[in-house]
């Protein structure tokens, strides 16, 4: 079967499930938080009857005047039968919701192929496990304001549905998203990177990484498909053969776009090389958010606009907040501010940028999401010392120590921000990269990135 006859049945599919709950089905809503709430307003819209369920009892009821709701559900409370379950991507299959949902009769969506079913927009699609939310916003530069993002970056595929918006929508997608996707067919998409994350959600990395290769299940031309060229093994054992998809690479010249004499060349766009050494794009995961943003603008974008999106990007961008900020230079000491960093990988690829021989005075530890924290030699020999934080700091130190990194478990996040600046001298770097989620300690990683920021430029005096 030809990938677009593929597609075809995924949308015959598609077509068939709205048939199937029709107008004015009843539809029960998981999780009342953006994602949720936007969904609901979208059901009400289009003529469903609607009930929000949330294990929470103190939730955000606003914009959801007039819609039934339950507070406060418990497991082994029962869930009232509808004609359809939609649920949050941060409701697990193997949350106690989540089992309900799945022991009722009712097909189960996820938010994102619910919005989907409602939207004509145009998307691009961006995931990955590290640069997600840049490359988005990449995307969305190249654009300017004739497109908006979506998706995991905070604005659901429900409001961009809701608001009628038919313009391109770049779309974040995260693979709590991906997870439950059927028949959800952006026109491209770009697959970043794949390292290991969200192992606690997610039965094994093989199922993690079919989550995020599931977001080129409908896409019918198969070079709208944008891949890393380090996934391309992936790519075969999942996708298949036959098919090929763009690819971009740093490191590799074969790929579709490459990195030659510090300018990106992209073979099949017929654009001249970009040199981005007056950009703010540096380090090669930018390079390569950048090649890929630039690979799916090019998919809708006529060349003249794709050209003049580029200069745009390339003026304007700068990376945002909490990802290798660079907080303050005092007495020849670096304090970076790398709170983004919810992944081991993340980690790893800021002692890359940052690590020299010991000169690492790491903040690292957090939420457990049963991660592998084996480090290289090298790596480890960046690290004069690490100042554990969080559920994960046992585990951390256990998988360190015997490479020979010093690590101090500390009682505070506070503590351990006071004690790596005291041992700092000049030529170090104090670097707050946790390789975790934060939600152990804070509401989530901006909140920990800035009562860093905030300790590290209020005590600047007192820092030697
Ligand atoms: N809830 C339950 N039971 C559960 C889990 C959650 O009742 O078992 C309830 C909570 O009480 C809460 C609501 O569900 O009221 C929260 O739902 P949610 O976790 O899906 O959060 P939303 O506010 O809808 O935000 C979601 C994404 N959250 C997650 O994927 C966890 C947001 O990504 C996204 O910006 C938003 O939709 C809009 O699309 C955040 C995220 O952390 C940034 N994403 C993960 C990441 O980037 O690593 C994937």
């Amino acid at each position: 079967m030809s990938a677009r006859e593929v597609s075809l049945e995924m949308r015959c599919e598609q077509e068939s499930f709205m048939a199937k709950v029709g107008n004015g089905a009843s539809v029960l809503i998981l999780g009342m938080g953006l994602s949720g709430r936007a969904a609901a307003r979208l059901a009400v819209n289009r003529g469903f009857t609607v009930l929000c369920v949330d294990e929470f009892e103190q939730v955000d009821r606003s914009g959801l005047d007039g819609i039934a709701i339950i507070a406060g559900w418990q497991t082994g409370d029962p869930l009232p039968a509808h004609d359809l379950i939609v649920t949050s991507p941060g409701i697990s299959p193997d949350s106690g919701l989540g089992m309900a949902a799945a022991a009722s009769e009712a097909p189960i969506v996820g938010e994102l192929e619910f919005a989907s079913a409602f939207t004509d927009a145009p998307i691009l699609a961006v995931t990955g496990t590290n640069g997600k939310t840049t490359t988005t916003e990449m995307t969305k530069l190249i654009f300017g304001d004739d497109a908006i993002a979506a998706g995991n970056i905070g604005k659901p595929l429900s409001e961009v549905a809701l608001e009628e918006w038919r313009g391109p929508v770049v779309l974040e997608a995260s693979s709590f998203q991906l997870e439950t996707i059927d028949s959800f067919a952006p026109v491209a998409a770009a697959l970043l990177n794949i390292s290991p994350d969200h192992l606690d959600r997610h039965a094994s990395f093989a199922e993690y990484v079919s989550a995020k290769l599931a977001v080129f299940r409908n896409i019918p031309e198969p070079s709208n498909s944008i891949i890393n060229s380090s996934l391309l093994d992936d790519w075969k054992r999942i996708i298949g053969k036959n098919r090929s998809p763009s690819t971009f690479s740093a490191s590799e010249n074969g790929s579709d776009a490459f990195f030659r004499d510090n300018r990106v060349v992209f073979k099949d766009i017929p654009i001249a090389p970009v040199d981005l050494s007056a950009s703010r794009i540096s380090g090669r995961h930018n390079v390569e958010n950048f090649m890929a943003a630039v690979i799916l603008a090019s998919k809708i974008l006529p060349l003249g606009a794709l050209e003049e999106g580029i200069l745009r990007l390339i003026r304007e961008f700068r990376v945002s907040p909490h990802r290798q900020e660079v907080v303050a230079e005092v007495n020849g000491v670096r304090f970076i501010n790398d709170s983004k960093a919810t992944n081991p990988d993340s980690l790893f690829t800021a002692l890359d940028v940052f690590g020299d021989d010991g000169n690492i005075l790491l903040i690292a530890g957090g939420l457990d999401k049963n991660m592998d924290f084996s480090i290289s030699r090298k790596r480890a020999a960046t690290i004069r010392s690490a100042f554990l934080i969080g559920e994960s700091a046992e585990k951390i130190r256990g998988e360190w120590e015997g490479e020979g990194v010093d690590c101090l478990l500390c009682a505070s996040f506070e503590l351990a921000i006071r004690e790596a600046s005291a041992m700092a001298t000049t030529g170090d770097v104090v670097m707050l990269s946790p390789g975790c989620a934060s939600m152990d300690m804070f509401t989530n990683y901006k909140e920990r990135g800035d009562i860093f920021r905030n300790i590290i430029l209020f005590s600047k005096g007192a820092i030697k």
